[in-house]
């Protein structure tokens, strides 16, 4: 097997000419041998797939060089295990990635096909719930970029993250489904193909004395298959393989309970495995905590490990070497069972003994958390943990013994910290801990922002970072700059390709020398001209989808992103109905016409985010619909939001709402997307906002608000949002407004809770950050109306932005944690 992979005289597929004519002549031949149809009669959807097909041959050539090249050089693997990658679209970055836009373009037209049009119809991979699972989706994409040799590993879920649609201003969720016209960019490997046990026994067999065997003996086991789709970077430099695990049962149907007649019976086993692959859970930042939740966690962890270890055998005699050749990240808590089954699979199936196999663990994974939020960490009860992983649990607990004995060597931990230490929380009904066991198991433990890691190590690691000192450090989370400029973007490119040349185009930093044209008044008139049209175009979508005409010259104010109370869309809204009141109370005064849009989806049982999605369309709807607002506000939520609505989004923003509670977004990745294309960002001090106020300037940036450490004081100190509220008549009006139901006359109740909230806790801050936040939004008026001022501010915004490119992130990741590449 090596030898034939790196035996250089096995013939490999010829290198493939790339004109529009063999681009032409190679899409007729996958449309009729491989889709059975006539060009004739072939509809978008067959030309799509033919396309893709095209598309996917040409990467299938680098991807197997890639593989070779791995193998030759004996290079270090990285595998990063993720329950979610929210990919969108491939068609648009494979094909800009290997270069043939241009020809695919034109051999589409010769038969008619615009393939913009075509490219539309493919579906969104949406096998994530928010910024964790891009964040995956960017690393997968920059990894084959920077020529790291790494494989992502997930499930293929049957049904990824449900589609949204407004019912009266509620958010209503239907099933998603992406595979309904099939997936031409994957290949199954049934080769690949791995048992997965549940629950049962675990027996010991005593080999000698001193040397006890264990043996699991599972009740339940389900198969594994893996399913291949090739990532492939930027100029094609590397195709990388995310492998997605699809489950099937071991007989697909029991025959002598459909012999008897028990047709449905037949097949229970089947459902059931079928069930582990069947739907991305969409909470979140809230975990799952059903059973099922654990089965997929395991299951995938499970394949992917026994996946690691064999191809790490296929090249190297033994397991001395895995963390040498191996370097596995788990993308938060989710794969974190994972420390225990490599231990499992070590011992019990591989033979070696617990401390060495526990040794080579922690070498080899390393583990990013991406929430603080303590409703977020996820646990497990012990009582099911220990029904469907009994041998997991003997290990978990062998670990926990191991360490608790160092913490207590050390004498320099209170009881209660230990008890913080333990993998196992007692403090009410017994659970694991999931964040304790990824941190002991792992020789890495980084945060996403600067300020997120410091809080890691001040709040929920703070007792383990004393244990282990050395092990937690920062990542700032970055994005890449193919889908989220050059895609996204083109006119803005051909522009800056104008005036700086190409370099940005292979080194994100090399923007910065468009600050010089920061303040040229045709570079400015130029980059203006762009941002109109992309506004243009979201204008079109937002009147063709909601039949509301949106006027291009307003300002455009974005807020997309899961709906969440820390994010604080209700913020926004209680300022637009400020803003509101205040157009009508002084219709004298020189309002900059705005135009507020909001996007994102609600966890389907977070009631308040459900409201808040409601009360925006409750909001639009008064306001939309006054005459005497002139046309000057406007507010709009756009349903269904997803990675192909932001990639028409982003580049049509102006300002980029970034306003969470400070200290509670882990860093935001949204906010460098609209920053890179150009926009103005209002936010407070969390996350990534304070790195981005580092790099694009103070003064480009419009920051307000309370620190983390205020919060934090606040908080601990009791915090009077009354008192505050009262003093605050645009505040107190806006509240009342909505608990005394203006905008709910038929139901003048539905947001009296919600509002209840801050008057009586305020837990978000949103009564004590409005003034500031109402103040900064005049002051970002008061910019818009001095355009030379603003473009001045958002060209550098975009010249500046270059370092949050997920190439660096991932360069960083590659020096300082995996040592590969
Ligand atoms: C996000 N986390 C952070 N979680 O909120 C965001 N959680 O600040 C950060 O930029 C991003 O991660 C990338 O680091 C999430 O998106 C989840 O999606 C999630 C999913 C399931 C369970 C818990």
């Amino acid at each position: 097997m090596i030898d034939r992979l790196s035996n250089e005289k096995i013939p490999s597929a010829a290198p493939r000419e790339s004109s529009s004519e063999v681009l032409a002549q190679e899409i007729i031949e996958r449309l009729t041998y491989r889709i059975g149809k006539d060009p004739k009669v072939a509809k978008p959807h067959d030309w799509l797939t033919a396309a893709i097909l095209v598309v996917r041959d040409r990467i299938t050539d680098n991807w197997m060089e890639s593989t070779r090249k791995t193998y030759a050089t004996d290079a270090k693997r990285v595998y990063y295990l993720s329950l979610e990658f929210l990919i969108g679209r491939l068609m648009r970055d494979a094909v800009t990635n290997i270069g043939l836009m241009d020809e695919l373009r034109q051999a589409l037209a010769s038969f008619g096909v615009d393939i913009d049009v075509i490219a539309a119809l493919e579906p969104d991979a949406a096998l994530g719930n928010g910024g964790l699972g891009r964040l995956a989706a960017c690393f997968m994409e920059s990894m084959a970029t920077v020529d790291i040799p790494a494989y992502g590993y997930g499930i293929r879920y049957v049904h990824g993250l449900f589609r949204q649609q407004m019912a009266d201003g509620w958010q209503v969720e239907l099933p998603e489904t992406w595979l309904a016209h099939g997936n031409p960019w994957e290949f199954e490997r049934r080769e690949s193909s791995y048992e997965i046990g549940f629950g049962g026994s675990v027996e010991t067999v005593n080999v000698d004395e001193e040397v006890t065997r264990y043996v699991w003996k599972p009740a339940e086991r389900v198969i594994a298959t893996a399913c291949d789709t090739p990532v492939v970077g930027w100029r094609a430099k590397r195709v990388n393989t995310l492998r997605l695990w699809t489950a099937h049962p071991i007989d697909p149907i029991l025959l002598d309970a459909f012999n008897a007649g028990d047709h449905i019976g037949a097949l229970r086993e089947s459902n059931k495995a079928e069930s582990l692959a069947r739907v991305l859970y969409p909470a979140d930042a809230t975990p799952a905590g059903q059973e099922l939740r654990l089965r997929q966690e395991f299951f995938f962890s499970s394949a992917s490990l026994q996946d690691i270890l064999r191809r790490h055998l296929q090249q190297y005699p033994d397991f001395t070497s895995l963390a040498d050749k191996v370097a596995i990240q788990l993308n938060d808590t989710h794969p974190a069972v994972s420390v225990a089954e490599l231990v499992r699979l070590l011992t019990d199936v591989h033979g070696m003994d617990f401390e060495a196999a526990w040794d080579i663990a922690r070498h080899t994974f390393s583990y990013t958390n991406h929430t603080l939020l303590p409703e977020a960490l996820e646990t497990w009860p012990v009582p099911l943990f220990e029904r469907l992983l009994p041998r997991h649990m003997q290990i978990v607990y062998a670990i926990n013994a191991k360490i608790l004995l160092e913490a207590r060597k050390q004498k320099v931990h209170t009881d209660q910290e230990v008890r913080n230490i333990s993998l196992i929380d007692e403090s009410g009904d017994r659970r694991v801990r999931m964040g304790n066991l990824a941190f002991v198991g792992s020789h890495s433990i980084n945060g996403v922002s600067a300020l997120h890691t410091e809080l890691m190590k001040e709040t929920v690691f703070a007792d383990l970072h004393r244990l282990y000192p050395t092990r937690i450090n920062n990542k700032t989370n970055g994005i890449t700059p193919r889908r989220w400029l050059m895609q996204c973007n083109p006119d803005l490119v051909t522009l800056i390709r104008e005036a700086i040349g190409d370099e940005f185009m292979d080194n994100t930093e090399a923007l910065q020398a468009l600050d010089a044209f920061a303040d040229k008044p045709d570079f400015q008139e130029k980059f203006a001209r762009i941002k109109r049209s992309n506004k243009v175009k979201l204008a079109q979508l937002v009147q063709s989808r909601m039949g509301i005409r949106l006027d291009p010259s307003a300002m455009f104010d974005i807020q997309i992103k899961r709906i969440h109370e820390y994010k604080r869309q209700l913020l926004n809204i209680v300022e637009a109905i400020s803003l509101y009141d205040q157009i009508r109370s002084h219709p004298e005064l020189d309002w900059v016409p705005r135009v507020k849009l909001f996007a994102g989806k609600a966890a389907p049982s977070y009631h308040n985010a459900k409201l808040i999605i409601k009360l925006a369309n409750d909001v639009a709807k008064v306001i939309n619909n006054d005459p005497s607002v002139r046309g000057l506000l406007k507010i709009v939520f756009i349903p269904n939001y997803n990675v192909s609505l932001a990639e028409i989004m982003v580049p049509a923003a102006d300002l980029s709402e970034q306003i969470s509670t400070a200290g509670m977004e882990a860093s935001g990745t949204g906010n460098m997307k609209f920053a890179l294309n150009g926009a103005l960002t209002i936010g407070t001090l969390d996350g990534a906002n304070v790195e981005m106020r580092d790099w694009v300037g103070e003064e480009n940036i419009k920051i307000f608000g309370m620190t983390a450490d205020e919060v934090t004081k606040v908080r601990a100190e009791g915090h009077n949002p009354r008192a505050i509220i009262e003093q605050s008549r645009e505040l107190s009006q806006a509240l009342f407004a909505i608990s005394s139901g203006v905008f709910s006359p038929d139901d003048r109740n539905r947001f009296t809770a919600l509002i209840d909230g801050i008057y009586n806790h305020d837990w978000f801050m949103v009564a004590a950050d409005f003034d500031a936040y109402t103040k900064a939004q005049r002051e970002v008026d008061a910019i818009w109306a001095e355009p030379a001022s603003w473009y001045s501010k958002t060209i550098r915004n975009t010249a500046r932005m270059g370092w949050f490119s997920s190439d660096r992130t991932i360069r960083q990741y590659a020096g300082e944690i995996w040592r590969a590449g």
